[in-house]
């Protein structure tokens, strides 16, 4: 079997950014490469995930005496605990957790960084067999090294992030992660057990012609958005509409393909949920960020999404996110 010796790992890719940046510490290359060795813990899990019945449903012991515990339950416990083992966490917070963990060791508490994550978004959909995917965010802290992470390291504007990405369990597995260097993709080969470089330097496309929303929703929409929808389902020589419309009800998924293909991703606030369903500081802002990094564009129907200054862990946003033109027209009926 002839191995593709030319493809970078991931472990290769952040030690070459780090020997193109000599003034780097290496401990968000570290971050890095403990978030894709989670990844492929829950990699294992999430494809024997069909196979469960036979293990043990979550909550019973399996055929190796061990309890089986809900897969999004497993995968926040691969990302927090390979963080805290780590040398360049100082804390995480989670969808599953009601409130942040600071990491009290002395080692943990000397590091600068900060992640917070969705272990396991779109898990409603693992009994389906529909994608699902983890969602992480990562910030510089802003209390002084050396002492224990408080609330307001977590609470910072999604401009501020140093790093954001996202793991896709799919028909392939998929690591995507941005700096403000730009975004690489890097696809998982089962065969060495390693992140490979598929991707190189992502671009969403500046014009798409998929369109991502819950229909189900529409009369509870702003008119605005309504209007705008219609206008998707035109035909316009300009725009290259009607366009097709996606909607998986996996957010990684769907945010995935529309930032490769191009097309707009929406989970609007509606009359029964103002705020929408969707979390700002692990959902919302990472992928603002990625998009962004990327050439698109993401709001929350007001204002660029990461420029929000947060005030809960767990606080819901309207989200809009996707390629430059398709938002600035969205913008147009929003505005
Ligand atoms: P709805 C999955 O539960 C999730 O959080 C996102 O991954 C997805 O985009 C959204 O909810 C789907 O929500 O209300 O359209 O089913």
């Amino acid at each position: 079997m002839n191995v593709n010796r030319r493809v970078q790992t991931l472990d290769e890719f952040t030690i070459q950014q780090l020997r193109d940046f000599p003034q780097a510490t290496g401990e968000l290359s570290h971050l890095l490469r403990n978030i894709g060795l989670a990844g492929k813990r829950v990699h294992v899990e999430v494809n024997k995930a069909g196979l469960v019945d036979i293990l043990g449903d979550a909550g019973t012991i399996n055929v190796q005496g061990e309890e089986v515990k809900k897969l999004d339950v497993y995968a926040n416990d691969q990302f927090t605990r390979v963080l805290q083992h780590g040398i360049a966490c100082a804390g995480i917070a989670s969808e599953e957790l009601d409130d942040f963990v600071p990491f009290d060791d002395a080692k943990s508490v000397k590091s600068k960084y900060v992640c917070l994550f969705d272990p396991l978004d779109g898990s409603s959909n693992i009994d389906v067999n529909v994608s699902i995917g983890t969602i992480f965010s990562i910030y510089r802290r802003v209390t002084p090294i050396g002492t224990v992470v408080t609330k307001e390291d977590f609470l910072q504007p999604g401009n501020q992030q140093v790093a954001a990405g996202y793991i896709v369990y799919g028909s392939s597995t998929m690591l995507v992660y941005a700096t403000r260097r730009g975004v690489n993709g890097f696809t998982l080969d089962p065969s060495i057990g390693e992140w490979t470089l598929s991707h190189p330097d992502i671009k969403c496309p500046e014009q798409g012609k998929i369109y991502s929303v819950n229909h189900g929703n529409f009369f509870q929409y702003d008119k605005a958005v309504q209007d705008y929808i219609a206008t998707c389902q035109k035909k316009d020589k300009e725009t290259g509409g009607p366009y097709t419309q996606r909607y998986i009800g996996s957010m990684v998924s769907d945010v995935h393909r529309n930032l490769i293909k191009g097309g707009i991703f929406m989970y609007p606030g509606t009359t029964d949920k103002p705020k929408g369903k969707l979390r700002l500081l692990y959902e919302c802002n990472p992928f603002a960020f990625i998009v962004t990094v990327a050439g698109g564009k993401a709001t929350n129907g007001k204002i660029r999404i990461l420029d929000v200054e947060p005030t809960e862990l767990h606080q819901r946003s309207p989200f809009f996110v996707g390629s430059k033109l398709m938002m600035e027209e969205l913008e147009t009926y929003l505005n």
